[in-house]
């Protein structure tokens, strides 16, 4: 596990709620929104019923990479930039979605959304019906165990995951 530094920028974003910290100890963060005008590379990301490719993307340290991900499949899918414990509490808030018909597999619900509050556009996110196609700009740490997964229920524990390799520049 590497221990990262958190710059004021990056200190402002954890307190906007779009990145998740782990407890003292365990340091480590999931890096941030990148800037549009920034962007090293941009990579395609297909998304199906349950895979994503590709499924391991190497990324540099500090790199922006902008990921035009693509929903190929018959349902709705999410790409989601994160760890296992943001995406734990992602996926409870994505059940409650479901319950309060806010979305089905296989549609959005935008009104509803909007009615209560859950508009869903968090920026190291994604969450895409059939046929669609969403952006996501991210700027990679230094280090940390980062992968992206689709939170939609069911999904990530069919296996709808994937992983970045971090490399380690010089
Ligand atoms: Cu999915």
């Amino acid at each position: 596990m590497y221990r990262i530094l958190l710059t004021g920028t990056a200190l402002g974003v954890a307190l906007t709620g779009t990145i998740a910290l782990a407890s003292p100890g365990h340091d480590s963060s999931i890096g941030q929104p990148g800037d549009a005008t920034m962007v090293d590379r941009t990579i395609t990301i297909e998304m199906d019923e349950m895979t994503f490719s590709p499924e391991v993307i190497e990324v540099q340290p500090g790199e922006t990479i902008r990921f035009e991900v693509v929903n190929v499949g018959r349902a709705v899918h999410e790409f989601n930039i994160g760890t296992n414990e943001t995406w734990n509490s992602h996926r409870d808030e994505m059940t409650s979605m479901m319950r309060e018909g806010m979305m089905t597999t296989r549609q959005l619900n935008h009104d509803r959304m909007m009615e209560a509050g859950m508009m869903h556009d968090d920026a190291n996110s994604t969450l895409l019906e059939p046929g669609e196609t969403g952006d996501v700009i991210w700027t990679f740490p230094d280090g940390g165990e980062i992968g992206f997964a689709c939170n939609v229920p069911g999904h990530r524990e069919a296996g709808m995951l994937g992983d970045f390799r971090l490399g380690h520049g010089s």
